[in-house]
């Protein structure tokens, strides 16, 4: 009703913004009980200030190659809202980016930072620049041009960005050099920074981690854990690495990774030296996973598929947006998968998530499940302002504490008559509601 109309107006206003209005869609339909329960939130007109960005910056970015060519890019900052805290979210390098990416990852950051418990609101940015295949230099010219405009607008108490794809621990050293110079100040402005110039232990495993502690309390309330298990993951970036280690830490067989050219089956299990060549092979810069293959031999590449037809007890996609569509979902569910947890932001498209939901498959959306790395990035954010820094095993358990708080909350606004739970209604719900009530507090702005 209310909210329908709502939706509406928005694919009105916004036509072709389709990321934005999925991700838009899924949050308001899980709210109709919620608004229905508190008129206030309908008076004070929170749901059509909440679905729209307090501002966005576009600016260009020029840029020269080694070979003196030069180049324009598009840069962005959508600073979404800070009911509960400072703006606080990634920067995204990749070709693909637009605005409609950039306000559907925004918006999705809003109530998965503020399930963490931690005080941040929500902001994304990024660029279509293109990493792959250039230069340390190049990256470099680039990072330092793109901060030369992203600068005016943030700092350690207004705005906060870290990686995202393609944004790691190199891109964020330029950046902040960057930013260093033309402020000349020392401060905690961006997360995912070096440990000897302010960053935090376990920030880079941190989505990867925290995600396989949210599965793992997921596999909990069926009595089970990720022991014997075999996982199929997808990607091999920075999230993925991160939950390929920490599942074989916990005993799973992870079975996939993958990249935009097809997916590896290695049936032995991706471990040990396997994981620490994740890392180079990312760290090469080409956009491809097949080389796995050749320094593996017991492993096959698939070319041009997805993971999802791999038989596994327990699927991650930790890639991009609608990796896993409607008939990924079927075959996983008819290989006997059982618990689906999202790594990667959006993921699975509404119709696999619908599969997933009829099945009673364990599903656990995005916001929840990798909401363990910007909860690492306010732990860096707090370690900065104290001036001090933790040892990894204190960030660990308060990261591991902070997952397992997620996944309560989910619970506690998810759980449904059947007993099944609804874990994207419970992360909707939690997370609105505290930033619900913070603009309710502050007024009409
Ligand atoms: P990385 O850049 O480290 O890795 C991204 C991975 O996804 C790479 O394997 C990349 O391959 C692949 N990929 C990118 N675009 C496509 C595409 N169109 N089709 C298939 N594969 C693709 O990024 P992250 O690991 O940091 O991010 C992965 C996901 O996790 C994203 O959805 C991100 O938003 C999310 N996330 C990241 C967090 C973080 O702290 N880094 C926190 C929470 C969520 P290639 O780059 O070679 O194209
Ligand atoms: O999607 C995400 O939560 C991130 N890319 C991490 C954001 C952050 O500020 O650490």
């Amino acid at each position: 009703m209310k909210l329908e109309k709502i939706m509406n107006d928005l694919e009105k206003k916004h036509p072709g913004e389709l990321e934005y209005l999925q991700a838009v869609r899924e949050v308001l339909e899980s709210l109709e009980d919620v608004v229905a329960q508190n008129p206030q939130f309908e008076a004070a007109g929170i749901i059509e200030r909440i679905v729209e960005p307090d501002r966005v910056l576009s600016f260009k970015v020029p840029w020269v190659d080694d070979n003196g060519k030069v180049h324009v890019n598009l840069g962005y900052r959508i600073q979404f809202n800070n009911a509960i805290g400072p703006y606080k979210g990634g920067l995204r390098f990749h070709p693909s980016v637009n605005l409609s990416i950039l306000k559907f990852l925004g918006f999705e950051q809003i109530f998965k930072n503020s399930l963490t418990t931690l005080p941040m609101g929500g902001g994304k940015g990024g660029s279509d620049f293109d990493p792959k295949g250039k230069s340390d230099a190049e990256i470099m010219r680039f990072c330092q041009a793109f901060m030369l405009e992203l600068w005016k607008i943030i700092g350690p108490e207004t705005d906060v960005p870290a990686g995202d794809i393609g944004v790691g621990g190199k891109e964020i050293g330029f950046m902040f050099g960057m930013y260093k110079k033309l402020t000349r100040e020392h401060v905690g402005v961006l997360t995912g920074k070096g440990l000897n110039w302010g960053g935090s232990l376990v920030r880079p495993e941190a989505t990867g981690f925290g995600a396989v502690y949210f599965a793992q309390e997921m596999l909990a309330t069926k009595g089970t854990d990720f022991k014997g298990k075999t996982v199929a993951i997808s990607g091999f970036g920075n999230v993925a690495w991160g939950a390929v280690t920490k599942v074989t830490e916990l005993g799973g067989k992870v079975v996939t990774i993958s990249g935009p050219d097809g997916y590896i089956f290695d049936p032995e299990g991706i471990s040990g030296e396997k994981i620490q060549y994740m890392l180079e092979l990312r760290a090469s810069n080409q956009d491809i996973v097949k080389p796995y293959s050749y320094e593996f031999p017991g492993a096959q590449f698939v070319a041009g598929k997805r993971p999802w037809e791999v038989k596994c007890d327990v699927a991650l996609p930790c890639a991009t947006q609608n990796e896993l569509g409607k008939d990924d979902a079927e075959t996983l569910v008819g290989n006997g998968c059982f618990c689906v947890a999202e790594g990667a932001n959006m993921p699975s498209t509404p119709d696999a998530v619908e599969v997933f939901k009829h099945n009673k498959v364990l599903f656990g959306p995005g916001k929840a499940v990798n909401a363990g790395g910007v909860a690492t990035s306010g732990l860096e954010m707090t370690q900065n302002s104290m001036k001090i820094n933790w040892g990894s095993e204190e960030v660990d358990a308060r990261l591991h504490s902070i997952m397992k708080n997620i996944h309560a909350a989910c619970v506690k606004h998810g759980k449904q008559a059947d007993g099944y739970v609804d874990y994207v209604k419970g992360a909707n719900v939690a997370g609105f509601l505290k930033v619900a009530n913070a603009m309710l507090d502050q007024g009409i702005l």
